[in-house]
């Protein structure tokens, strides 16, 4: 799928084939609100973007698809009850478009919706696959950890539009967990699940295309690691979002078809600040998601 910058980068994301790679940078949850006047059904901490929101396309219509301004998303959590800690909740998302039920969406990687969540302070992170109902309406069980804010990011391609996503802030009832800080890392070496995986830029930079190359080795004996598993149809998957979760961007690897032991994506860090990336991978059957901490200059 092939399409102008404007229009990908108004779109948000862009499915992407193993030739091309995009980077996506979305703004948050107040300028979407702002422009699709989203119905959330708890919120979190009020966030506006107006300025954002103002330097966003409002044009439009020039291709006569389906926009992402156009798409309104309605969020419900346990049927409507207050969303508690420790116990599984049910999230239902219903996508609609000048009030009627959208009715198709398209496969990307495997899926018809992807649904990043993450706590206020970037500690929890969950990809998950709510799984559609038809009419428009997707669901999928969440337990979250322990109380406090949330952030919901559903990645998705509705027909007749480009790839899109749409978030909403959720409180969640129960004791919270002490609020870690978002710390750079000093060394961008983590062990996880046997893998010690390094992650590398070939230059570090606001505002400018960059590669992020993730080298994964076995940590006991230091081997290349070359069975890396497609996970979701790639290599690799990776999510970044700023330090307060306002933007949001999905990188998709350079070489869909790698298996380690190097997994390379571009992408563009809108501005200069910290960010969390977190990189996913499977092998041997299991998925493992490894994060870092950056600051970006
Ligand atoms: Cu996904």
């Amino acid at each position: 799928m092939k399409r102008s910058l404007g229009l990908a980068a108004l779109l948000g994301l862009a499915v992407l084939t193993a030739c091309e790679s995009e980077t996506k940078a979305i703004k948050g949850d107040g300028e979407q609100m702002n422009m699709s006047h989203d119905h959330h059904s708890a919120h979190g901490p009020a966030k506006t973007n107006g300025a954002e929101g103002s330097t966003h396309n409002h044009g439009g219509g020039q291709t006569g698809e389906l926009q992402e301004k156009d798409v309104n998303v309605s969020w419900t959590y346990a049927d409507g009850q207050a969303p508690e800690a420790g116990v599984d909740t049910k999230i239902t998302m219903a996508f609609t478009h000048d009030g009627k039920a959208i009715e198709s969406f398209e496969t990307t990687h495997e899926q018809k919706e992807h649904l990043i969540i993450v706590s206020k302070d970037l500690s929890y992170f969950h990809h998950i696959h709510p799984e559609y109902q038809g009419g428009g309406v997707f669901e999928v069980n969440n337990r979250f950890p322990a109380g406090g804010d949330y952030k919901l990011i559903a990645d998705f391609v509705p027909e007749g539009g480009g790839a899109m996503n749409k978030s909403a802030w959720l409180q969640v009832k129960g004791a919270p967990l002490p609020a870690a800080p978002v710390k750079p890392d000093g060394e961008r070496v983590k062990t996880v699940d046997g893998l010690r995986v390094t992650l590398d830029f070939d230059r570090l930079a606001a505002g400018q295309e960059l590669m992020l190359t993730y080298t994964i080795e076995d940590a006991e004996t230091g081997a290349p690691v070359t069975d890396l598993q497609p996970y979701l149809g790639a290599v690799g998957h990776v999510v970044i979002l700023s330090e307060d979760a306002e933007q949001y961007l999905h990188v998709h690897p350079m070489d869909e078809k790698g298996s380690g032991p190097k997994a390379e994506f571009m992408t563009t860090f809108p501005h200069a600040g910290i960010y969390k990336i977190w990189g996913q991978f499977q092998r041997d059957g299991r998925v493992i998601t490894v994060p870092f901490v950056v600051n970006v200059p």
